[in-house]
């Protein structure tokens, strides 16, 4: 189908220029289609990860107002649908009133009911559009999308992309980094529900008029050889994925992908957290045959695109580092009161002390968070990426992880507050921390200090800790599940209330205790918490 027949058909079902779209969806050439017709008529889009309960899409419809939603009857994964019509009905049943039509895409072809007058088949509404859409002209600074990310609260943050410097950078970005040619073949594992499908699937690579490949679906089914066998039979030149999906890969051991012919390939990526030597040495020897640069690339949702990453052919790699800013983008390490760290292998708060043309533009509807976000820390003076780093004496970056409460799951943003929201709204629990505890696939796992109602559960606590698991996969989405949970009388906290977070973190890994816990008001907790109360 001509991607302006779906711009034409928004356009027909009464999409006007600035109103949002949802677009819940599978990883399908249509939900590309989907996001370019929105900006063909400069509507705003809203992606929302197909993995994102119906209650995460609710809030995400709510905050944006938007009036429609496009989304499939359902998606493939590990051999099993995952039900995006039902979701969205469920999400339309228990709120999000703004929403008047539902366009379904038939993919599984699994039996979904359609509300009369709100759900229309996609395949119903494009049928006789034409095959040219006028395009609306917008001013670069009008909204591009929304994507909703997780901060240091429990409720993501809409952040705002621009139509003119957004595309500027993905585009760029992509050639610079990636090194485009016309006959490359560019597969980014990236699902579109995260900023890294929107710049370098639906936007950057295409942008350049490169071919892209979409996969639906997981790394290992229906066998471990999934990944290796696409680039096999697809000749893919640049490979683009996570460190948590590699680390995966590699410990499934060398002879699988060593079934495939990966010649193809001529430029490997890592994205979305730091990739630990061990995994990127593997990479590159054995994905990469050991010809193959890598490019580990430093951004986030809300710098749009690629900020700090080698440049390929000219920027000498660094296994862990993601080495330089690329040209016009002026990066810091700043100590507690903004001043720049001197000197080799000090670190500080990674800021960017100039604006770049990707930037995001505000945080929809709520200009006052987004300047406390990501301005006020150090007097506006620069953007606060909320992560600490360092620099060494080559100049290269090195990333040491977030400063606020935001995990990074499998490479996935999770706000530590939103899975403590999504546990005391649970009838049992009066109340819970989350903290984040290394993982050696997933680089971080889902810790959670729970203290219940009534008396602390004792003895086989499996079965509440397994409900309060499947709670937060239905408030928040499977993503967001606690990997360990574990039940005490109380909090560690302060004497002015803080929960103290240092701590439990300490707890969480099995560290020991160095820090100072004499302001407890019940030190006896913590042999409760660290499991042997
Ligand atoms: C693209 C993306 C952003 C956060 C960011 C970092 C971490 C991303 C790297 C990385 C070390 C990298 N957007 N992060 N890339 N850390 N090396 N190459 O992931 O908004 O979902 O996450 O991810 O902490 O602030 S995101």
């Amino acid at each position: 189908m001509p991607k302006s027949a779906g711009s034409q058909t928004l356009r027909g079902l009464g999409v006007q220029q600035g109103d949002r779209v949802i677009i819940y969806m599978p990883m399908v050439p249509e939900a590309i289609i989907a996001m370019q017709a929105c900006a063909r008529i400069g509507a705003i889009h809203s992606v929302v990860f197909g993995g994102f309960s119906a209650l995460s899409l609710r809030d995400r419809i709510e905050d944006a107002g938007a009036r429609f939603v496009i989304t499939a009857d359902g998606g493939h994964r590990g051999g099993k649908v995952v039900e995006l019509k039902s979701a969205t009905d469920k999400a339309l049943a228990e709120g999000a009133a703004s929403i008047e039509k539902v366009i379904v895409l038939r993919h599984t072809a699994h039996d979904v009911p359609m509300q009369p007058g709100r759900d229309l088949w996609w395949h119903d509404v494009v049928q006789g559009q034409p095959a040219h859409c006028e395009p609306a002209w917008v001013d670069a600074e009008h909204p591009l999308f929304l994507l909703y990310t997780s901060g240091s609260t429990g409720k993501p943050k809409g952040i705002q992309h621009s139509s003119g410097g957004y595309l500027l950078g993905a585009k760029l970005t992509s050639k610079w980094v990636f090194d485009l040619k016309p006959q490359d073949v560019f597969w980014c594992t990236a699902d579109v529900g995260w900023v890294t499908g929107h710049s370098y699937v639906a936007y950057g690579p295409l942008a350049n008029g490169v071919t892209v490949v979409l996969y639906e679906g997981a790394p290992t089914f229906p066998d471990a050889g999934r990944f290796w066998k696409i680039i096999q039979d697809h000749r893919v030149s640049i490979f683009y994925t996570a460190p948590t999906a590699i680390r995966a890969l590699m410990k499934l051991g060398d002879h699988i992908p060593a079934g495939y012919d990966l010649t193809s390939l001529r430029l490997l990526g890592s994205v979305g957290e730091p990739i630990n030597p061990e995994a990127w040495m593997w990479y590159q020897r054995v994905i990469g045959g050991g010809n193959c640069p890598i490019v580990d690339t430093w951004w986030q949702t809300e710098t749009g695109a690629i900020m700090i990453s080698p440049v390929p052919g000219v920027t000498a790699a660094k296994p862990g580092s993601c080495t330089r800013p690329l040209p016009g983008i002026d990066v810091d390490i700043v100590d507690e009161d903004g001043n720049p760290v001197q000197g080799a292998e000090a670190g500080g708060y990674l800021v960017i002390k100039k604006p770049w043309p990707s930037m995001l533009r505000t945080i929809w509807r709520d200009n006052d968070r987004y300047i406390e976000t990501y301005w006020q820390r150090f007097r506006n003076r620069y953007y606060v990426a909320g992560d600490s780093a360092h620099r060494d004496a080559d100049g290269c970056y090195w990333i040491m992880g977030r400063i606020d409460d935001v995990l990074n799951v499998a490479g996935h943003r999770l706000g530590t507050m939103e899975i403590e929201s999504a546990l005391v709204a649970h009838h049992r629990v009066a109340e819970a921390a989350v903290v984040g505890r290394p993982h050696d696939v997933k680089g971080e796992s889902v810790f959670a200090f729970v203290v219940c109602k009534g008396d602390r559960p004792t003895g086989d606590t499996r079965a509440l800790a397994e409900e309060l698991r499947a709670w937060v996969a239905e408030q928040l989405g499977a993503i967001a599940k606690p990997d360990d949970i574990r039940f005490a009388d109380n909090l560690p906290k302060t004497r002015s209330g803080k929960i103290m977070r240092r701590l439990l973190r300490t707890i969480a890994r099995g560290d020991e205790i160095t820090q100072d816990i004499s302001t407890l008001e019940n030190p006896a907790i913590v042999e409760q918490l660290r499991g042997r109360g």
